[in-house]
């Protein structure tokens, strides 16, 4: 079978949209930083969007900082891929040519860093996972502990972490006098907030006029993104092959819905993916709320409590008529009374379209894949709304079940718990240590664990009394199932 390159383009079945624009006549004005799935299937297909309107002449370049290789993907595809939409038992196949180039940066170090610096791109974008920003999820401050980023400050080159190789790309930049816009797509709540303190940070440490130039010369707009995007399978590359007749090594596969909310505040001339409906506004942190704590507290909530029943998939879970009865609890009667006003935005209805999004059965995400980097996730989804129900004084046994559920996922991923599966996560070792500690003791387990400051944070984890009620509930999920804790913390 042939494979998809710019040469095989015109085998493409008539219905199968590709480039209707001259991808030579395009100029490379943006990078992207981490070219997952996500990407190919969000940012990449609103700058197509762009290029296909004729708003805009720009496309990218796209740099991975670690495996796996995005050259070895798209580099044999002149950068193109499909991405898939599918819901139900429809799937829409379409060619996206944005992507002009790709590198890796383990590979050749000095063309990605040389990629990146160079003026003529006006804006660079980034999804790294939250983990790739070295940051402590509770306090948002770079993380000093962290191997590659002391590794990164002992060296001037060749840095790899991201804060360390941005800043390595902005000296350069200093050295031409050539501002750009940095922009965070990750799930992280004031993610641009949060780039610039471990830039910034790493930047002060490591080369002080940097940070000075830094701070006058970059932007760091944040942004909501949304688009539910699984890890591709093997089965959807077939699936792609059979809708498109040729091998797509790079095919990514994600729901209709998209969203994409930026602040705006751009020092370069401001990307058009407006025109694919992107909204520019001054203040993106609603929007990033309602996302984080309905669907993606939805998400994790469903992954722990999905994968403790023995169920395999998010739409599996929300197809549960007591899983979803439970989520749709935790939002309305919990974490909607926290939730800053939006206006034309009303919790009620955004949380049927969430449920409705994730019931797509086309849509295989599984509950170990969103469970992955529970430290990473659980404050902005879940912890932070309880401690703002705290401090109202209002009590929260649903979002405390959630916590029960991560806990008694992270328990039975050990030998003393079972080892029901492989939990992934930087945490892990720490939860190992405390699983030994605890020698298959769910109790003492919860209660070490929640009394963990640098997950829960000082006031989290000096509850006593909260780690008393999550125990109880993650030793109810552990010895009489999950459906009977639901029910008793649904009864409350
Ligand atoms: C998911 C997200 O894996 C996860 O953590 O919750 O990737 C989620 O699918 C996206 O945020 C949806 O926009």
């Amino acid at each position: 079978m042939n494979r998809l390159n710019a040469g095989s383009i015109p085998l493409l079945p008539s219905e199968v949209r590709r480039p209707g624009y001259d991808r030579e006549m395009t100029r490379i004005g943006f990078a992207h930083v981490g070219v997952g799935a996500f990407h190919r299937c969000h940012q990449a297909e609103y700058t197509e969007d762009a290029l296909e309107a004729g708003a805009d002449d720009r496309a990218e370049i796209g740099v991975n900082l670690r495996p796996p290789s995005i050259a070895d993907q798209l580099s044999p595809q002149d950068g193109l891929y499909s991405r898939l939409l599918v819901e139900g038992d429809r799937a829409e196949a379409r060619v996206i040519g944005s992507i002009r180039r790709v590198l890796d940066a383990e590979r050749e170090p000095a063309g990605a860093l040389a990629a990146l610096a160079d003026p003529g791109i006006d804006v660079v974008t980034m999804t790294v996972t939250e983990k790739g920003y070295c940051h402590v999820p509770a306090s948002g401050a770079l993380d000093w502990e962290r191997p590659e980023i002391a590794g990164d400050l002992a060296r001037s080159s060749g840095r790899t972490s991201l804060p360390g190789f941005l800043a390595e790309m902005l000296a350069r930049r200093m050295a031409a006098n050539a501002p750009v816009t940095l922009i965070s797509c990750d799930n992280i709540p004031g993610n641009g907030q949060i780039l610039k303190g471990v830039v910034l940070g790493f930047a002060e440490a490591a080369d002080k006029p940097l940070a000075g130039w830094i701070a006058d010369n970059v932007r760091f707009p944040s942004t909501m993104v949304d688009r539910i995007v699984p890890a591709t399978r093997p089965e959807d590359l077939k699936q792609v092959e059979e809708l498109t007749g040729l091998r797509d090594d790079g095919a990514v596969v994600g729901e209709p819905f998209r969203q994409w909310v930026i602040e705006d505040d751009f020092n370069r001339p401001r990307p058009r993916w407006d025109v694919a409906g992107a909204q520019f506004v001054a203040d993106v942190e609603p929007y990033e709320f309602i996302k984080m704590r309905v669907l993606n507290a939805c998400q994790s909530a469903l992954s722990y409590v999905g994968a403790l029943t023995g169920l395999g998939t998010t739409c599996d879970d929300v197809n549960d008529p007591e899983l979803r009865d439970f989520v749709r609890r935790m939002i309305l009667s919990e974490a909607a009374a926290v939730l800053p006003d939006m206006p034309g935005m009303q919790v009620g209805p955004y949380l049927d379209l969430t449920l409705a999004r994730l019931g797509n059965r086309a849509i295989r995400h599984t509950n170990h894949q969103i469970a992955t980097d529970g430290s990473q996730k659980i404050n902005q989804r879940i912890l932070q709304p309880l401690r703002d129900r705290r401090a109202l004084g209002l009590a929260s046994p649903l979002l405390e079940t959630a916590i029960a559920g991560w806990v008694a996922y992270l328990a039975k991923s050990q030998p003393a718990f079972g080892g029901a599966w492989h939990a992934h996560d930087q945490i892990m070792p720490l939860v190992a240590d405390i699983a030994t500690r605890s020698s298959g003791d769910i109790d003492v387990f919860t209660k070490l664990f929640i009394g963990n400051r640098a997950i829960f944070g000082d006031s989290l984890a000096a509850d006593d009394g909260l780690a008393d009620r999550i125990a109880g509930t993650a030793k109810a999920m552990l010895a009489d199932g999950v459906r009977t804790a639901l029910g008793r913390a649904m009864a409350e």
